[in-house]
């Protein structure tokens, strides 16, 4: 499905061979440490942790499009790729899943990535809530802007994520038709990945495609082969332009598959068999990359071998800092609840104040 109006400019533009080459050694790390974060949950490292194994053309390629000066990126808790992608420090990314702090010790505005969201679907409305603030600020919204267009006319754009399951919540849906009402620049990206936990998407999504649901909101929508890096780029590309434009959101369904465990808590046998997974999930999405890259003479083995050198020492890095992320001062949970502070919560500071001066 494809009801994007063609694309022109930059958007168009073919990727060149060291930016394929980029992409490839971005996949290759998100692989390598994705794999390992998994490792590391099993050695007591860390406690939990949400994997992407079979994801990374579709995170890579759609983080690869954002432009960390202007746009603002809002995750679910599966999108590791993505904050990889646009530079994020990782240990401060990964601070979460050792249970350091919710949301990541990353700054939000600084990386232009948003805490982490572990409530299904909530980080669609923030993105929205985002977007609008943009045409406000841009004075397109009609008498109650204050701010001034930004020079050069284009939009800050909100990438939002969510999932096969997500799509099923109301928020979604809220989320969808306030954007195209109000002409909010934002992309809406879902992975569909074939599962909600145990769920399988044709008992989760009515009709089979979140993608066509766009219609229903006069939103464009393109389902793409979330598989396929390049096409993602491309679509996310031409999803931005679009947005950044002034002509509202833009809904994109990248196909793919969760080859591994909804999360390290998670035992996929009990709902899927290996035969069922096999063929769910088609070819790996990396390995597809490394044979049209070879194919094409964009890259060798040489190559190859040095992307996974280079992953395997940014990895270890990357797990020596979280070792050593020691614990964070406990009042600081009362300390960020609010900008300012209310009684109930002062009082429940006291009191956890005098308790835990006793243990
Ligand atoms: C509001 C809410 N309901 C339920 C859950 C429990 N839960 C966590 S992940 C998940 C499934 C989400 O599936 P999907 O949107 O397809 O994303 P995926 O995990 O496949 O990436 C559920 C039900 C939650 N975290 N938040
Ligand atoms: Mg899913």
């Amino acid at each position: 499905m494809d009801t994007l109006p063609v694309a022109s400019g930059a958007a168009a533009e073919p990727l060149t061979p060291a930016q394929l080459r980029e992409l490839y050694s971005l996949m290759v790390a998100v692989r390598h440490l994705d794999t390992s974060a998994i490792a590391w949950q099993r050695q007591g490292i860390i406690p939990g942790y949400a994997p992407e194994l079979g994801q990374e053309a579709a995170q890579v390629g759609s983080g690869y499009a954002v432009d960390t000066t202007r746009d603002f990126v809002f995750p679910t808790y599966r999108e590791m790729g993505v904050a990889r992608t646009m530079g994020v420090d990782m240990v401060a990314y990964m601070s979460t899943h050792k249970a350091t702090w919710h949301g990541g010790l990353y700054d939000p505005l600084e990386s232009r990535l948003a805490p982490i969201q572990a409530v299904v679907a909530g980080s669609v409305l923030h993105a929205v809530g985002w977007a609008h603030g943009q045409t406000l600020a841009a004075g397109t919204a009609g008498p109650s802007t204050v701010n001034t267009a930004p020079a050069d006319g284009k939009l800050g754009v909100a990438l939002t994520y969510f999932g096969d399951g997500a799509s099923s919540q109301g928020d979604v849906h809220e989320a969808l038709n306030f954007a195209a009402v109000m002409k909010a620049p934002v992309v809406f990206f879902v992975q569909n990945n074939g599962w909600a936990i145990s769920v399988p998407t044709e008992r989760q999504v009515a009709g089979g495609s979140v993608a066509a649901r766009a219609a229903g909101y006069g939103m464009p929508a393109l389902q793409i082969d979330g598989d396929d890096v390049v096409a993602v780029v491309e679509a996310t590309r031409r999803a931005f332009a679009h947005a950044r434009a002034g002509n509202g959101p833009v809904l994109i369904e990248a196909m793919t598959y969760r080859r591994g465990p909804h999360s390290t808590s998670d035992d996929p046998g009990r709902y899927r068999s290996l035969d069922e997974e096999r063929d769910g999930a088609g070819t790996d999405p990396l390995e597809r990359f490394r044979q049209r890259l070879l194919a094409d003479g964009i890259a060798d083995e040489a190559f190859f071998a040095e992307a996974l050198a280079a992953a395997k020492a940014e990895e270890e890095q990357i797990r020596t800092g979280i070792q050593a992320l020691g614990s964070r001062p406990g009042t600081e949970m009362f300390d960020l609840v609010f900008q300012e502070t209310t009684p109930a919560l002062q009082a429940q500071a006291a009191s956890w104040r005098e308790e835990s001066e006793h243990v």
